[in-house]
């Protein structure tokens, strides 16, 4: 539920520029924070990635989240996901990087990406609440085969703040997007990470080169600032 009176539009220091944060036309998309990319013994660590390159980020994506529930404002939420029968299923995903373990089979924590599994949810300390729209996405951006893009528009909502993981993919993917269909983004650089800590610095880097060339970067604290 939105708030009565948000907080007024602020200057939030960033990179390449200030960013006017409109917090009454501004959501909070958090990307793909599910069990299977985070939590060890997951899908993620079992492909012999660094969970805790990623797990860096639950805590100031926890403080900014309820810095924003707090203040009434949009929270969306989304997960990287198949329908069971894989129906939703690009047979050129399914197959891509020729692993014995894939999209679809048994993984540590059930079918691996499959909605309904818990590998596939959220993780508890970033759990939705009650009335927070959640976007399954079959993609690595949360617009493609989703209704995020009419649910922003039904709200009035022309910026947003993307939180989540992975930094160069669903994070980047998403970003450029929303930028495409004319939304300015913000994206705080701790609330965001990659396996890898090139890709981390170099996906940060891509989103505001050139001018902003398809966002803003900042931290987490400055937008605590802005709307506390
Ligand atoms: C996300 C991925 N969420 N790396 N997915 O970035 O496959």
């Amino acid at each position: 539920m939105l708030a009565k009176t948000s907080p007024k539009p602020t200057d939030v220091p960033a990179e390449p520029y200030a960013f006017e944060l409109k917090p009454a036309e501004c959501g909070l998309l958090i990307i793909d924070m599910q069990r299977d990319f985070l939590e060890p013994g997951g899908f993620g660590e079992m492909l012999g990635n660094d969970v805790s390159q990623l797990r860096r980020t639950i805590e100031p994506n926890r403080r900014l989240l309820a810095a924003w529930r707090a203040a009434g404002l949009l929270v969306m939420h989304t997960r990287e996901g198949h329908r069971p029968d894989l129906s939703d299923l690009p047979p050129s995903k399914k197959i891509r990087g020729r692993s014995a373990t894939s999209i679809g089979d048994k993984g540590p924590m059930g079918r691996i990406l499959v909605r309904g599994e818990a590998g596939h949810d959220i993780i508890p300390e970033l759990y939705p609440a009650p009335g927070e729209p959640v976007i399954d996405k079959p993609g690595k951006g949360a617009f493609h085969a989703t209704d995020l893009h009419s649910i922003l528009q039904h709200r009035g909502i022309t910026q947003l703040v993307v939180t989540g993981v992975t930094t160069e993919v669903c994070v980047n993917t998403t970003v450029r997007e929303a930028n495409d269909r004319g939304y300015d983004c913000l994206v705080p650089e701790d609330c965001v990470g990659s396996y890898f800590p090139e890709f981390q610095e170099m996906g940060l880097k891509m989103i505001k080169a050139q001018g902003g060339i398809f966002g803003w970067v900042t931290t987490s604290s400055e937008i605590l600032k802005a709307i506390g």
